[in-house]
């Protein structure tokens, strides 16, 4: 007998939250995470699910103007990437994102840069808005925008799932995942397996 799903499975009060999947951050782009299409199966599954309850679905996109201060032209850390409105900065078609998907933009001026997906934007008003209680979370990268979304959605009183293999890291140092994983989990986070939520 399997043991039961210490998690509740995907219902009313959930929103999925899919953190800056972009061509950029794909294998081929400008700040590809290694193995960054690894995680769409997982998130195929969930936007599936997503879809068939009638769940909301949040996407959030690095949105930077072509002269952002997180790039290295500007003594910013990053290759250039995710510049509004070019292809590397466009959800990719494998993504297969719903047409209802509310999308978040970060990071879009110059002299600021935001890792999560509620630093500037409106997405905790839209949360509050739908009554969203409970966060699942899947996207790039674990080690930056993940887990800066996830420790902001905890701190705002979400409880917070994160899909382990719906998301991937940078790893500039090696390890840099599965230490934002911990540190996820050690502020209330729950780290599962797609299948062990959405069955
Ligand atoms: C990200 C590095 C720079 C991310 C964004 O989405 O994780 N990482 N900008
Ligand atoms: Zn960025």
């Amino acid at each position: 007998m399997t043991s039961p799903s210490p998690v509740p499975a995907v219902g009313a009060g959930d929103a999925l939250l899919v953190v800056d999947v972009q061509n950029d951050f794909l294998p081929g782009g400008s700040l590809a995470v290694p193995a960054g299409d690894a995680v769409l199966p997982a998130i195929g599954r969930a936007l599936q699910r997503f879809a068939a309850l009638a769940l909301p679905v949040f996407a959030s996109r690095d949105w930077h103007p072509a002269d952002h201060c997180s790039f290295q032209a500007q003594g910013g850390p990053w290759p250039p990437h995710c510049v509004a409105g070019t292809p590397g900065a466009d959800f990719p078609a494998a993504l297969r994102l719903p047409a209802d998907a509310v999308v978040i933009s970060k990071a879009t001026t110059p002299a600021r840069d935001a890792y999560s997906a509620f630093d500037g934007t409106d997405l905790h008003a839209r949360l509050q808005a739908l009554g969203v209680r409970r966060l699942i979370v899947c996207g790039l990268a674990t080690d930056y925008c993940v887990q800066a979304s996830v420790l902001d959605a905890l701190a705002l009183g979400y409880a917070v799932v994160v899909l382990r293999d719906g998301v991937a890291a940078v790893d500039v140092q090696p390890g840099d995942g599965e230490r934002a994983l911990a540190a996820m989990q050690q502020r209330g986070a729950v780290v599962v397996a797609a299948a062990d939520v959405l069955p």
